[in-house]
């Protein structure tokens, strides 16, 4: 009886963990912008053919707080919805010239949404206030990071395979460099980039 039973769940833990399954690897590293005071608010991604990407339910939000953007840069997938906050006590604004849209100004507690369809950089403004500036990046990849101030990034669960590593800047050129991504491995990248 003891017997049959363990050579049954040894026959399900072979049907649930294939031999020879690709199991997740993931990226991390560091960027270096050594012409920048901070090497944060860089996006990471992995680019490769036919990826795809499923949206977030709820939307991404981004604040605007004491006349800034909060984060200053988001990075979401295409067909992800973003919400902008007003945690100020004036009233805001957000257009894009390459998103084609102006939602209006809101109050303090009120909010707005707009969904992204189209990969690309979507400068973030306020006509209210000149000086205020932010960053959408739609990606078509569900690997991507943006760094902290270090300069650290982590991109977890990656299929294996190889893939081009994009980093995006608002600063800086872009820069891309090949990586092959192993299973059940990290990989670990160093990038600097520069003007
Ligand atoms: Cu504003």
């Amino acid at each position: 009886m003891m017997k049959s039973l363990a050579a049954t769940a040894g026959a399900v833990a072979l049907l649930l963990v294939p031999l020879g399954a690709a199991n997740p690897g993931s990226v991390n590293g560091t960027v270096i912008a050594p012409s920048l005071r901070s090497a944060a608010d860089i996006v990471i991604s992995l680019q490769a053919p036919g990826l795809h990407v499923t949206p977030p339910k709820a939307p991404v939000e981004i604040d605007q707080r004491n006349l800034h953007f909060v984060p200053h840069v988001v990075a979401i997938v295409k067909g992800a919805t973003v919400k902008w906050l007003n945690d100020d006590s004036v009233k805001h604004n957000v257009f894009s010239p390459e998103g084609g849209y102006d939602l209006g100004s809101w109050n303090h507690g009120e909010s707005r949404t707009h969904t992204f369809t189209k990969p690309g950089v979507y400068t973030q403004l306020c006509r209210l206030h000149t000086e205020m500036e932010g960053y959408v990046v739609v990606l078509d990849t569900p690997y991507f990071a943006v760094t902290g101030e270090s300069g650290a990034f982590r991109i977890p669960d990656v299929a294996p395979g190889k893939y081009t590593l994009k980093a995006w800047s608002e600063k800086l050129k872009t820069t891309t460099k090949p990586i092959a991504v192993e299973s059940g491995k990290p990989t670990a990248i160093q990038l600097t980039l520069g003007h």
